[in-house]
């Protein structure tokens, strides 16, 4: 352990409080999968925004070292350094206190939502090591922390100053600790599109990422002058729009409200909630007063327009939100958060002020645009006649008593029914399927072909999406139902398996399927995904034939580049062009074994990543995007 030159009770009350994060860092971090490991990165970044609110910081600059540490430096003012009480100076405190984050920094708007604004001081538990570097008042000073405890002998109570300089700004640089995370490789493209979004809320900021790990060093620039209206045209840029987005701001009680909305030509909605620049996956109280408002407007347009007569029900919030891109952001003193993973704003006053505000914004828009008026209303007709289609199908579709799995002949399913220890296999192809079948544990595998692209969901209605064969025998299987705009019947307690395996080449075509398959279970069994049961198995690419010695599948590019240069002697290479090419043993051996086999488990960070690379998917570009397409699909939505 290292020397520290105050060690007094207060210390050994630091030294508890780091080793109860060291202990359970997933009750301060939520997990040390990926996402953990990205989440230190912003809850480092998120006191340089808090910065850049108060007034006094304008750049932020974050880098992937090649030696796996990152740094993340502003141009603020600099944490105080100065003798504190207790002996200790502020900057110590804030990196050694749990939760003292907030007793320094004199912004009114906390980062505490979910996750968010931990603490420095979990980011330096969870460090092999942490450098602190802070200029102001002429001087550069710096500390250092391994595994939360200082390294450096403070000198009458102070940090010793180790040159001058006449900028200001704080730089940290930390290396995670390798024995808390499962993997301390942090993900680039998670990465950049979290501080991509950061830009967005805050159009006055740069953020600067570079990432010099790789031979070719990534450097990119996010700076979105055009704030909300920026971020809503790059969520829907590659979808038919149906006017130009319409933006509004107020203030009420002290919380600042700001939206902007724009409607697409499709079938869903994607309303967005922020507080304090963290995004809220459950939604809450700003999206519940958002809509509420919303709706209640719009019907009273329609009626006033005529287009919903006296006999007429009114349009519900489905319906009028069908197609709306829109994003709800507001700056809260003191916000509470509920829900599973705390991300459900909670205050009652945010609702009440999220509704004044757009109620007053939104008429006034409205009233001078009669003609952008008309068209969004006229996505709410649409809705509305599907409505009752989509109502039937739903109905016809969960009120047959029980599905005979068999019905179609495709589903191969498991005997037992212990879902803890089923699975289910999507498999790519009936040639591959058919293998699949053979090669089974009958027990515990069902085996479920899919022929060709299923249906695009993003684009397609729900009707549409409950007829096509495949995906109704998917859901049946599944046995939890779906869930979509009008009620949620999706229970996920009734899931069958407990691990759902997509198995599709490792090829475009295959991470396309991936893709569809994915965006499905996003958009109507999200629990799916968030609880953690969707999987890709992962298929060798190549098998090695020695001459001498065992026989040896290779997953990748990389892994036959070792092989090259650790194998002696000679060896004849099999390259797999699909799953179809293998025979039931070899199938069994790479791809189903437990014990064998490669997964991956598939996470995704958030709701704009996922839509990101559906849309380019999905979009009309075809051919010079695809190699872009099947490198990020893999890399943003996995969890290598
Ligand atoms: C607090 O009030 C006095 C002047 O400095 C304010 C402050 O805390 N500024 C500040 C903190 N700027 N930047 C930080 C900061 C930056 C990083 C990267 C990490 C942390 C923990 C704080």
């Amino acid at each position: 352990m290292a020397k520290v030159d105050t060690y007094d009770a207060s210390n050994i009350t630091v030294l508890e409080g780091l080793e109860a994060v060291r202990k359970r860092p997933g009750m301060y971090i939520g997990s040390v999968s990926t996402k953990g490991l990205n989440h230190l990165i912003y809850e480092i970044v998120d006191n340089s925004v808090d910065e850049h609110l108060a007034g006094y910081c304008d750049k932020i600059h974050v880098t992937l070292e090649a030696d796996g540490s990152a740094t993340v430096e502003d141009n603020g003012r600099g944490i105080p350094i100065e003798m504190h009480e207790k002996g200790m100076s502020a900057e110590r405190l804030v990196f050694t206190t749990l939760h003292a984050g907030g007793k320094f920094d004199d912004s009114a708007y906390k980062t505490s939502g979910g996750l968010h604004g931990v603490g420095s001081s979990v980011v330096n538990a969870l460090s092999d090591r942490l450098t602190v570097r802070v200029k102001k008042g002429g001087h550069i000073y710096e500390d250092s922390y391994e595994r939360g405890i200082p390294t450096v002998e403070l000198i009458n109570g102070l940090l010793p100053s180790i040159g001058k300089t006449r900028e200001t700004g704080t730089t940290i640089n930390f290396l995670p600790d390798g024995t808390i995370f499962d993997k301390t490789w942090f993900k680039e493209e998670e990465v950049k599109s979290r501080l991509h979004e950061t830009a967005y809320l805050n159009p006055n900021l740069t953020i600067v990422f570079e990432d010099k790990r790789k031979e070719e060093l990534e450097y990119v620039e996010f700076h979105e002058p055009e704030g909300l209206v920026g971020f809503i045209q790059d969520i829907n840029r590659s979808k038919e729009i149906v006017h130009e987005p319409i933006y509004f701001k107020g203030e009420s009680e002290g919380i600042t409200v700001e939206c902007a909305f724009q409607y697409v030509n499709e079938f869903h909605e994607n309303v967005l909630g922020f507080c304090n620049n963290i995004f809220n996956s459950e939604g809450g109280t700003h999206l519940t007063g958002f809509k509420t408002m919303f709706t209640t407007i719009m019907n009273t347009y329609a009626r006033s327009l005529g287009i919903l007569k006296d006999k007429d029900a009114n349009f519900t919030g489905t319906d009028i939100r069908n197609g709306m891109t829109a994003i709800v952001s507001i700056k809260h003193p003191d916000p509470r958060f509920e829900g599973q993973t705390k991300t459900k704003l909670d205050n009652q006053d945010a609702a009440k002020v999220v509704s004044k505000v757009t109620g007053d914004e939104v008429v006034r828009f409205f009233d001078r645009n009669v003609e952008t008026l008309k068209s969004v209303i006229g996505c709410a007709e649409k809705a509305a006649k599907i409505r009752k289609n989509e109502e039937k199908a739903k109905t016809n579709m969960l009120s047959k008593p029980k599905y005979s799995f068999d019905s179609n002949g495709k589903l191969s399913n498991c005997e037992s029914r212990d879902a803890e220890k089923c699975e289910i296999f999507i498999v790519e192809g009936d040639s591959a399927g058919g293998s699949a079948k053979s090669a089974r544990d009958r027990m515990y595998q069902a085996i479920l072909p899919i022929r060709g692209k299923i249906l695009n969901v993003e684009k397609a209605s729900i009707d549409k999406v409950l007829a096509n064969a495949e995906i109704k025998t998917m859901i049946n299987a599944f046995g939890c139902g779906f869930s979509e705009g009008y009620g949620n019947d999706f229970d996920i307690s009734k899931l069958r398996y407990n691990k759902i395996i997509i198995m599709a080449d490792a090829d475009v075509d295959g991470a396309h399927i991936a893709t569809l398959l994915l965006t499905l279970f996003y958009r109507f069994m999200p629990e799916l995904i968030y609880e953690g049961h969707v999987y890709l198995a992962m298929p060798p690419l190549y098998k090695a034939m020695p001459s001498k010695g065992e026989e040896e599948y290779l997953y990748d590019d990389a892994a036959l580049d070792k092989y090259r240069k650790t194998h002696k002697g000679t060896f004849t290479l099999q390259r797999y062009k699909g799953l179809g090419e293998m025979d039931a043993s070899q199938l069994w051996e790479t791809t189903l074994d437990p014990s064998r086999r490669k997964l991956k488990q598939v996470e995704i960070e958030d709701a704009r990543m996922a839509s990101d690379i559906t849309e380019l998917l999905m979009g009309s570009e075809v051919p010079p995007r695809k190699e872009f397409i099947y490198k990020h699909a893999k890399e943003a939505l996995l969890d290598v």
